[in-house]
């Protein structure tokens, strides 16, 4: 017990060692015993990392095949439970009629097609996917970052999180600095292809500085919001809000 409450307390610690010493600002998980994880990887990649720094990127002989994940996946008949009829329709009709709206803190709340958001911009990165289940896969993303999006809606000075939906009900949220990362953007495309539907047609988030659980699928809505909001409930179900890699 003496031991386990030493590595305890140096940890506690050494993560607020980390926040005092490099950052200005915890995690909005910060102060949460369960959470000092959160604290430890925040303190790690925003106190030790410049801001800006970029996850690895690959060649494209180093692409690997991605497992086929059940949970979520509307090819997949077992799951079909979690999707609705509007997401059905929409697939049916090869996603024409889908929209991104983009809503909350911006001047411009509205909705984007396909065609208007890659329009708005492109990067393609050959980056990994890490889950946290264990499995790693390397893929070709290319996409529109977030933050030309942003602010394309007028993103207001207020703005502190991002919430992203998907059509399944599936959420996570990011906070400003991921957001407007230069590697975070929002892919319809997976190695030169549409991006298939099991990996989350027709837009899904890639955010290469965390784990593979905040990479939404099937882009809905965005949300900017002013105030920290965690939309699946990960921090009550015990998972890490931030996950940096
Ligand atoms: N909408 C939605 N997004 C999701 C999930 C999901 O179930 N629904 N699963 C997450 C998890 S845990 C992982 S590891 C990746 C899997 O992405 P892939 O199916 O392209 O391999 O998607 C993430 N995004
Ligand atoms: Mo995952």
């Amino acid at each position: 017990m003496n031991r386990r409450k030493a590595i305890f307390t140096g940890l506690t610690s050494a993560g607020a060692l980390l926040l005092s010493g490099c950052l200005k600002k915890a995690p909005p998980t910060y102060g949460s015993i369960l959470r000092m994880g959160d604290d430890l990887t925040y303190a790690a990649q925003r106190g030790l990392l410049s801001q800006r720094a970029l996850a690895m990127e690959y060649q494209k002989s180093d692409i690997t095949s991605f497992p086929v994940t059940d949970i979520g996946d509307p090819a997949n008949p077992a799951s079909k439970n979690a999707y609705s009829k509007e997401y059905e329709e929409l697939q049916r009709n090869n996603f024409k009629d889908w929209t991104l709206s983009v809503e909350g803190c911006v001047a411009k709340p509205g909705k984007y097609s396909l065609d208007a958001l890659k329009r708005i911009g492109a990067r393609t990165q050959i980056t990994r996917h890490t889950c946290e289940e264990g499995w790693s896969a390397i893929a070709e993303w290319t996409g529109v970052p977030l933050g030309a999006v942003l602010k394309d809606a007028g993103i207001l000075p207020a703005a502190k999180f991002v919430c992203l939906y998907g059509f399944d009900k599936y959420a996570e949220s990011i906070d400003m600095l991921d957001a407007f990362h230069p590697q975070t953007i929002l892919a319809h495309t997976m190695n030169g292809e549409n991006l298939p539907a099991r990996n989350g047609a027709p837009l899904r988030l890639r955010v290469e500085t965390q784990i593979g659980y905040k990479n939404v699928k099937y882009l809905q809505r965005i949300v900017v919001s002013d105030k920290f909001v965690d939309p699946n409930g990960d921090i009550n179900s015990g998972w890490s809000w931030y996950t940096g890699i």
